[in-house]
């Protein structure tokens, strides 16, 4: 039995070599990213078994992705090459001191998978299917697809955690978001990941309670805040973690890395405030370096933290 399933769509990020706008001269240099291969090696350097279930293009890129998932013990048995769809792409831009992402992923690999792919005893290997709104929103077969593997876990009785990782370019509109991703959570979700800016640009409010009470069948959420730390519902307990203060260089991943925080604590037993601790520790390493993977911490690296450092109160 592995520990997490997590389906998704990688992307190669590019970043100017400063803080500097995408219209300036580049150069740019090449990271790895995309919510789903940025929380499967999370989890896997905590020390959890991890497969990714994705497709990338017969490119240099999505070669590199193999090695990369390679040798960072995420199992690539699932991951399909498609030989006439490239690797998605971004391209990330500072305008005012904030980070923009130029996506380059329309007929994408990733976007091409569907409900096809999907083995009907899926989850009788997994404990916790991964996926985000990302996963659904980058095309009708791939949200078709995902919304196929929930399904199959929640027979099985398996764990299911859905990041919403709300990418407006990705959708028609607020509202077809709002629906789908509402429907994928009112369908089943254990674990619920957010920001307080996805949640008020889909209108859904401001407050953990608003949420709580919009997805009364959630067992936990997690309410990412950035640098104001995280509030979190667990099983009827509300309580918050601040940030760490570490010096930030880059937060794309940052989320990714909190929930990978937090489920591998509780999948060792910790109790929700631990896990939250944790989360906070390794989405706080993880913005210490550019790109998700630079500083994406192990095991040690978040104890080693943990132990020596200053949280905001
Ligand atoms: O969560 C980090 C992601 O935003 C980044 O890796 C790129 O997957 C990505 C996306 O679609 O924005």
């Amino acid at each position: 039995m592995r520990d997490f399933l997590c389906f998704g769509e990688p992307l190669v990020g590019f970043y100017p070599s400063q803080t500097t706008s995408a219209t300036d001269d580049g150069p740019f240099t090449q990271t790895w990213g995309g919510d789903a291969s940025n929380f499967a090696i999370g989890v896997s350097r905590l020390g959890h078994s991890v497969s990714l279930l994705t497709a990338v293009g017969n490119d240099p890129f999505g070669k590199g992705f193999l090695r990369l998932w390679n040798t960072n013990g995420v199992d690539t048995s699932m991951v399909h090459i498609d030989p006439r769809r490239n690797t998605g792409l971004y391209f990330v831009s500072f305008e005012n001191g904030r980070h923009s992402l130029i996506y380059y992923r329309k007929g994408s690999a990733s976007s091409a998978i569907s409900e096809k792919d999907i083995a009907s005893d899926i989850a009788d290997e997994f404990n916790v299917l991964h996926l985000s709104g990302i996963s659904l929103g980058i095309s009708a077969s791939a949200c078709r697809a995902g919304m196929r593997l929930m399904d199959i876990f929640r027979e099985k009785g398996r764990k299911i955690a859905f990041d919403i990782n709300f990418r407006p370019a990705l959708w028609k509109s607020v509202r077809q978001a709002s629906c789908v991703l509402s429907r994928a959570i009112a369908a089943g979700v254990d674990y619920l990941e957010i920001t307080d800016d996805e949640m008020s640009a889909l209108g859904w409010g401001t407050s953990l309670e608003e949420l709580t009470s919009r997805f009364n069948s959630v067992n936990t959420i997690l309410l990412k805040k950035g640098p104001a730390g995280a509030s979190i519902y667990a099983y009827g307990d509300y309580f918050s973690v601040p940030a760490f203060k570490v010096k930030v260089k880059d937060t794309v991943g940052a989320g990714d890395s909190f929930d990978a925080g937090y489920l591998s604590a509780i999948l060792e037993g910790a109790p929700p405030r631990e896990a939250a601790r944790f989360a906070a520790a390794t989405a706080a390493l993880t913005c210490t370096g550019t790109g998700p993977l630079e500083r994406m911490p192990y095991k040690y690296d978040v104890l080693l933290f943990l132990r020596s450092s200053v949280q905001y109160s």
